[in-house]
């Protein structure tokens, strides 16, 4: 099932809004899967309104940095990108260094922080403010309504909800935007995901449940179901339960997989 059209529609007008004001887009995505997190209605509209667009790789914390060197080296092709990890304080010397020499050009400048949900827009604010001042949550669609933070005597950030594009529940989830317990079928998103690291990164599902991932997806689930004891009445693997285990602990940063 898709996400209700309406709701859509208003995160595309907030970033409407948002990209009429802005002076400069901030588009954060997740380094992890750099490429699935870009998101189409921000370019575009960044495009229609001939807004400076930056891509800010955040989370770069959880990628080796010869992979992050070869998303760097695709994504600048298109646009300037900056990675950054609001964790560990990476990228903000050159970011706030960016953002400084646009204000020159200018009296006052409102930077709009967009992307999908649960990318770390509202951790980026914090680290660049070094104060908690948003919002954050693992869970995505933390941050509700825009927040204008000042970040400096002629700076505004503008933090906003993950703007979502018309996709499936399933899909949102494996980009880490979509609540895992909301899903219709959780198991089957969560093969998806195992499917995509097993051709990807097959030992990270080693390093997280210190199992042995067979080809078959289905089978390395119930591997791990069996291995957190996630049982049902009659001593069967709680398929559901372990699915659901398996997309948080993949929002959460806690399986090392990634790919472009
Ligand atoms: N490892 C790691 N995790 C991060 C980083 N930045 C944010 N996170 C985590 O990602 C999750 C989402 O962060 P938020 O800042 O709330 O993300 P957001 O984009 O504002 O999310 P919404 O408001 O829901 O759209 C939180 O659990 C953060 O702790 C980072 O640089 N590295
Ligand atoms: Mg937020």
């Amino acid at each position: 099932m898709t996400q209700k059209p309406r709701e859509w529609l208003r995160e595309k007008s907030i970033a409407k809004k948002i990209l009429s004001q802005a002076d400069v887009i901030l588009e954060v995505v997740d380094a992890r899967m750099p490429l699935d997190t870009r998101n189409k209605v921000v370019e575009q509209l960044a495009k229609e309104k001939n807004k400076r667009l930056i891509i800010i790789l955040n989370k770069s914390d959880l990628v080796p940095p010869e992979f992050l060197e070869k998303v760097i080296e695709e994504i600048k092709k298109e646009y300037p990108v900056i990675p950054f990890s609001a964790h560990k304080g990476k990228g903000v010397k050159e970011l706030l260094q960016l953002i400084k020499n646009i204000a020159k050009e200018k009296k006052i400048i409102k930077v709009g922080v967009l992307g999908y949900p649960n990318v770390g827009k509202s951790s980026l604010i914090n680290t660049l403010k070094k104060k908690k001042v948003a919002s954050t949550s693992p869970k995505p669609g933390m941050t509700r309504g825009e927040k204008l933070v000042k970040l400096d005597k002629n700076i505004y950030l503008i933090d906003t909800p993950g703007i979502i594009t018309l996709e499936l529940q399933e899909d949102l989830a494996l980009k880490g935007s979509y609540i895992p317990d909301k899903l219709e079928y959780p198991i089957e998103t969560a093969l998806k995901l195992i499917e995509k690291i097993i051709s990807t990164k097959k030992e990270a599902i080693k390093e997280t449940y210190n199992i042995e991932p067979e080809q078959d997806p289905l089978k390395t689930l119930e591997k791990i179901g069996n291995k957190l004891n996630y049982k049902i009445k009659g001593g069967e693997i709680d398929l559901d339960r372990t699915a659901k285990k398996v997309l948080w602990d993949w929002i959460k940063g806690h399986i090392r997989a990634y790919w472009i």
